[in-house]
């Protein structure tokens, strides 16, 4: 065999390794990430490595049933995963940081455990100054029982409170940081030097919370409470969603276990239709309750998963199930 002869076949031999190994290579290095329920395991890995600027292509299966896939924080569509198929998404992060992605179908009581981590490295590695939530600088206990007193006889309507509210002399809305550090009982009080009645004080009291609210932002928050919160909430807010139950039952047997940590057991869902608790409360307050959750009540924490804009989006409809507003 002559000299150059050998030297071509080699040169294919190599040719052929770098064929079929390159993709082997690149499958292995990013392995397939398995789905399945909390209570088995939830994501496996459930920690991702990447780089800023650097796109990584992730791919995904299931080993049970649907589940879903998003990153916290970030504009992106949910992606299914489905049974016995590999799906595959190419995610690229212009900031460094821990991202949280999380299950965005309703695969069981424990679907919301369902959530694991991101870690994006790279510069600029300062993380930008983040001030402190609202709750915290107010520096409230989110865990105070927070009912109201005295609650309206019928549902306050925003239309009458506006022809109330311009007769008024006083500035009804000083500032949105009123709005958000009081609760619609503390302004129903602080309405208590006009001349207007319980109910019509009300209703000035629907006008405020509309005026510091949007038609897209109500419309922002039902999508995202019917896509994240119904499903113990309820749909219409009552607090018995399809997992209404199961909470009550595990609180029961929580109570049973442990008697002494009464306060860390699991609970039924708060029913945002009842005003005696949601007239009691701020828009401060049910932003902590969101974004640190129950810590073992059941009410999953939030913070990592939604921007602020969408959580108050989904507080301004939380307060749509106490109000009547204009249509
Ligand atoms: C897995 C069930 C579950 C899901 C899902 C859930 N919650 Fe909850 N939530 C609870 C439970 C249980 C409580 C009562 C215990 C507590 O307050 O910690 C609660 C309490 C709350 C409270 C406290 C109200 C108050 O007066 O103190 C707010 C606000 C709230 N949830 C908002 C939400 C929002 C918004 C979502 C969706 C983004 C959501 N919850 C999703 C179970 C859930
Ligand atoms: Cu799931």
């Amino acid at each position: 065999m002559r000299r150059a002869e050998l030297l071509s076949r080699i040169l294919i031999i190599i040719g052929i390794i770098l064929a079929v190994g390159a993709p082997l290579y690149f499958w292995k290095s990013t392995p397939i990430i398995h789905a399945q329920m909390a209570d088995d395991g939830g994501w496996s890995p459930d920690v991702i490595q990447a780089e800023v600027g650097k796109p990584i292509r992730l791919k995904f299966t299931s080993d049970d049933v649907v589940h879903g896939f998003a990153v916290g924080q970030m504009d992106m569509q949910s992606m299914d995963i489905l049974p016995g198929k590999v799906t595959d998404v190419t995610l690229n992060f212009d900031k460094p940081g821990i991202y949280t992605f999380f299950c965005t179908r309703w695969c069981g009581l424990n679907h919301w455990r369902m959530r694991g981590t991101i870690e994006v490295s790279g510069s600029p590695s300062d993380p930008e100054p983040i001030s402190p939530p609202l709750y915290v600088s107010l520096d409230l206990d989110i865990d105070a029982p927070h009912d109201a007193p005295i609650i309206p006889s019928q549902t306050p309507f925003a239309i009458r409170g506006e022809s109330l509210a311009t007769q008024l002399p006083i500035n009804i809305y000083p500032s949105p940081d009123y709005y958000l550090s009081h609760s619609p009982y503390q302004v129903f009080t602080d309405l208590s030097n006009t001349s207007l009645s319980e109910s019509q004080r009300w209703d000035v009291v629907a006008y405020i919370w509309q005026s510091n609210t949007t038609k897209e932002s109500l419309e922002n928050g039902k999508q995202l409470y019917a896509q994240n919160c119904a499903a113990c909430h309820g749909e219409n807010g009552a607090g018995d969603g399809v997992f209404a139950d199961d909470l009550a039952q595990a609180g029961e047997a929580s109570m049973q276990s442990m008697s002494g940590a009464m306060d860390m057991m699991m609970q039924t869902p708060v029913d945002f239709t009842d005003p005696t608790r949601m007239l009691g409360a701020s828009p401060a307050l049910l932003q902590g309750k969101i974004l640190r959750g129950g810590m073992g009540t059941g009410m999953p924490m939030w913070g990592s998963i939604f921007t602020e804009e969408q959580i108050w989006d989904l507080i301004a409809y939380l307060y749509s199930f106490q109000f009547e507003y204009e249509k």
